[in-house]
């Protein structure tokens, strides 16, 4: 089956990698637009950084920042909202959003009183610190059971389309983000669809480095790993990949898919 492509559009002025550049409504929208053109499945759309220390954003902002973009873009693709926020994702979901991409794992029951898809993403701690001393004795099978459960919660609660994701760099280090994608096969086991997302984030700018003998490699510059571990995470049985680079995740699907 050919995995999806999940294209990441971030209308936030501190996004990691694309922060700024899609501030503006009608950069936003063109981006969207041009990822969709590229073959993207679904377009994610976020308001609220959630990189290691990122400023929160208040609710009001946060829906300012996504609702126009989702209005103009859900009439053509499937729009998911990357929010930690009830009140944010039910305005999303009002503007045409179908799916709820939730780095909280805790926003079952606004999906499921809207009839709308939930992605449980894992994640210790919270964005502003989780990456201070990430600790697991069994990284693999403690984000198994937690998103296991959410997901079992959910269903109970109504939700009908149910996806989980390991949320990679979302309190976890090099070691655990490898971990975790070399034994996907164990999320996937569970019969859940799974996401992931690798694109662009620090893990691949540590490893490059590590080989190049630099001390990081910009984002712009981790494409190659980008889709080497996208590409994996499909051969290994992802349903979703979650990527800012539409075009070439869309091949690797092609290639994978067969
Ligand atoms: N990663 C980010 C944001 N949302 N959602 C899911 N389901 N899985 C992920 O891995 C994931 C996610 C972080 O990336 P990005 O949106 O590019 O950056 P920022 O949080 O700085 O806006």
């Amino acid at each position: 089956m050919l995995p999806l492509v999940m294209g990441v559009l971030n209308v936030t002025p501190d996004s990691f990698s694309d922060g700024g550049r899609f501030w503006d409504h009608d950069a936003a929208v063109a981006h969207g637009l041009a990822m969709v053109a590229a073959g993207a499945d679904v377009v994610d759309v976020g308001g609220e950084s959630t990189r290691p220390g990122a400023a929160p954003v208040p609710p009001e902002e946060e829906r300012r920042r996504v609702v126009p973009v989702i209005e103009a873009l859900a009439p053509h693709v499937r729009v998911s909202v990357d929010t930690r926020k009830a009140v944010v994702a039910e305005a999303a979901i009002v503007a045409g959003a179908t799916l709820v991409n939730d780095v909280s794992a805790s926003l079952h029951e606004v999906a499921a009183a809207h009839g709308v898809g939930w992605v449980a993403m894992h994640m210790q701690g919270e964005p502003g610190t989780m990456q201070h001393h990430p600790r697991y004795d069994d990284v693999v099978g403690e984000v198994r059971s937690h998103l296991v459960g959410r997901a079992e919660r959910a269903r109970e609660a109504g939700v009908d389309e149910v996806w989980i994701d390991p949320g990679i760099g979302f309190g976890k280090i090099t070691r655990h983000n490898l971990a975790l994608l070399a034994h996907l096969g164990e999320l996937v086991a569970t019969g859940i669809p799974v996401v992931v997302g690798t694109s662009r984030k620090r893990f691949l700018g540590t490893l490059l480095a590590a080989s190049d003998g630099v001390d990081d490699v910009p984002t712009d510059d981790r494409l190659e790993g980008s889709l080497a571990t996208a590409t994996w995470a499909m051969a290994e049985g992802a349903a979703m990949v979650r990527a800012h680079d539409v075009t070439p995740t869309v091949q690797a699907a092609r290639v994978v898919a067969g």
